[in-house]
């Protein structure tokens, strides 16, 4: 009988020691990681679509070296490998360990809706790149598509020139949304030139090594492309090395995402690979900032940030590495501001610039507020804080048109614009900086999907009266857009008339009158006032007409300002869409932010709500306005 060594008896009792030890680590982790990591105070859970694609692998890259900043984080990655069915298990998997709050990047955002909607009602869910259906998200940080194919045209008009040009689109695969509205912004931006035919091949599963492969068998039929416009640096790398093997050198290539990492982007501008690539950041570094703000529940977390794209050349790449580079750091000056403000219009206004003026002072910048009643005042209220030098303009445009002029003095005069509460229409987004408020084609969403909820056709259709805010203003524009959206999708609801009362009280009461003056028998069910001041108005014609408002006539309007929740509460407005006017911290935070160097979002939109008569009372309570 073979006799062991006292090594070897030695050796057999480490192997199980290291097992045990092993078994039971594997077993705690099972378990709940809580448990083990009480020195965190908080554990994210991170739900990603993929860990293949290099988007994703630097997006969970800077997941972990900003929350690697806070000690009371943990994060826990789970990898979906872009099957949806996947990915769900994940995010039910990661709420039983019991996470604090879920950051997730959806595979396939449509899919993925309930999910994310169920989850929410357990944590807080930050939803990235990828927005899901509705609104059943604490936020969503992602890039805009859509406005990433407009540059990305633009990149491939300038190489292009006056000549004849023959561009073909590389789209990753057809049936993402994403794919999708990128080529959506590129065809539009693209359709005012006629001296360029555009052709298109998808390659589905986005690598490099089909988009080599694709365009090698495409071979000489790519001889007459001048230009290719690939939806990614990694599908531009792959097509780049199949140009190379055809010895088509005279093709150029304009791409997105511009990364700082082996192959990405900046590495093949260096490289002269790509002319250009339109950068699409992950949002990584915010997702974890907006979770320490939404875990320590701090106010201002908004709904929505929309970030921002640049386009990166040759020309700028170094510009760009110095911009990426920054460090922000505290101005040492006082900020001074300049808002071209809209005169009183109402209850809203008057609380949009109170918050604005307290969170001026709560950051200790020097603010000047002018209001105008009209374009061309405000034109000459801008004109006059370049003149006098303001570090900071704000703009509250009255309407959207007819801004390009005035803003490109700005530009000249390297002073940054803010929009705040409303848009401009401008052919270049780069005129103005930021904009920050709410979301008015969803805002007409919800004030339609509630008369959907709350009056049903008859034999007859549902009559509806809408009172628009000011013409040519965004907000009017889109929350009659979003309303009509909805609309359109149900039988039997008609907006029989439509006036415009400015957003004031006046506004509202007159069109009312004037509406009963031309229908002695009045003949609507539903009034939609584009705000709460045109819709108190109303409430006052209408029992001067004798007619019972929120009882014979429905009443939806949008604000959310106090006396019209009172009016609510009487039961003489039926439903109100929270638009809401405290954007004074929001706007201050991000002219500090800017001014200490930081790179803002693009869009920053707020987190509003639903008030109807069954809200419940803590939604009313410490309301601000
Ligand atoms: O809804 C309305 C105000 O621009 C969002 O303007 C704002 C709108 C707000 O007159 O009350």
């Amino acid at each position: 009988m073979h006799k062991v060594s006292p090594l070897q008896r030695m050796l057999v009792v480490l192997v199980v020691i290291s097992l045990g030890f092993f078994v039971f680590g594997c077993m705690l982790m099972l378990q709940n990681p809580k448990d083990t990591e009480g020195a965190y105070a908080f554990v994210i859970g991170i739900s990603q679509a993929n860990q293949r694609e290099p988007w994703r692998l630097v997006l969970s890259r800077e997941l972990q070296i900003e929350a690697a900043k806070h000690e009371e984080l943990k994060l826990i990655f789970t990898d979906a490998a872009d099957d949806i069915e996947k990915q769900k298990a994940d995010i039910k998997r990661l709420l039983a360990y019991d996470v604090d709050l879920l950051i997730v990047s959806p595979c396939n955002a449509v899919a993925l809706t309930q999910t994310v909607r169920d989850a929410y009602r357990k944590v807080p869910v930050i939803v990235l790149d990828r927005v899901v259906d509705g609104y059943d998200y604490s936020l969503f940080i992602g890039p805009e598509n859509h406005s990433i194919g407009k540059q990305a045209a633009k990149a491939v008009l300038t190489l292009a020139g006056n000549e004849p040009a023959k561009v073909l689109e590389l789209s990753a695969s057809s049936s993402s949304l994403v794919s999708q509205d990128r080529h959506a912004g590129f065809i539009e931006a693209m359709s005012v030139a006629s001296n360029v035919t555009l052709m298109s091949a998808p390659v589905e599963d986005g690598t490099r090594d089909s988009a080599e492969d694709l365009l090698k068998e495409m071979g000489d039929s790519l001889a007459d492309v001048d230009i290719i416009f690939a939806h990614t640096d990694y599908l531009a790398l792959g097509a780049s090395k199949a140009v190379a093997a055809l010895g088509l050198d005279h093709i150029k290539i304009v791409s997105i995402d511009g990364f700082q990492i082996p192959d990405g982007g900046l590495e093949l501008l260096d490289r002269g690979v790509i002319e250009a690539t339109i950068t699409c950041p992950t949002g990584g570094k915010e997702a974890i900032q907006y979770a320490l703000d939404i875990l320590h529940e701090r106010r201002g977390v908004p709904k929505q940030v929309i970030l921002r794209n640049y386009t990166v050349t040759r020309e700028n790449l170094y510009q760009y590495k110095g911009l990426l580079a920054r460090t922000p750091s505290e101005s040492e000056k006082t900020i001074r501001v300049g808002h071209a403000q809209i005169a009183d219009e109402g209850g809203w206004r008057s609380a949009n610039k109170e918050s604005i003026a307290q969170a001026a002072k709560d950051f200790g910048i020097e603010l000047e507020s002018i209001d105008a009643s009209s374009l061309p005042e405000q034109i000459e209220v801008v004109r006059s804080f370049i003149e006098r030098a303001f570090d900071v303009i704000v703009l509250s445009p009255i309407v959207e048109s007819g801004w390009e002029g005035v803003l490109e003095e700005c530009k000249k005069a390297g002073i940054p614009v803010f929009l705040s509460d409303r848009k401009v229409m401008v052919s270049d987004e780069n005129l103005y900086y930021s904009f920050i408020g709410g979301d008015f084609t969803e805002e007409g969403r919800r004030a339609m999907r509630w008369v959907v909820s709350a009056i049903q056709p008859t034999l007859k259709p549902v009559r509806i009266l809408e009172i628009q805010g000011t013409a040519g203003a965004s907000p009017t524009k889109e929350r009659r857009q979003g309303f009509l959206e909805v609309l359109s999708l149900m039988k039997s609801y008609d907006v029989v008339a439509s006036a415009y009362g400015d957003y004031n009280f006046d506004g509202g009461f007159s069109a009312i009158k004037r509406y009963a003056e031309s229908h002695p028998r009045w003949d609507i069910d539903v009034i939609y006032c584009h705000n709460d001041d045109m819709a108190l108005g109303a409430v006052k014609a209408l029992k001067e007409l004798g007619i019972k408002p929120g009882v014979d006539v429905l009443i939806v309007s949008i604000d959310g300002i106090s006396s019209a929740l009172k009016a609510l509460r009487k039961g003489e407005l039926n439903c109100v869409v929270e638009c809401s006017p405290l954007l004074g911290p929001q706007l201050m935070k991000a002219i500090h932010d800017y001014m200490s160097g930081k790179d803002l979002p693009r869009r920053i939109i707020t987190d509003e709500i639903v008030f109807t008569s069954d809200t419940q009372e803590q939604y009313f309570r410490g309301r601000h306005y």
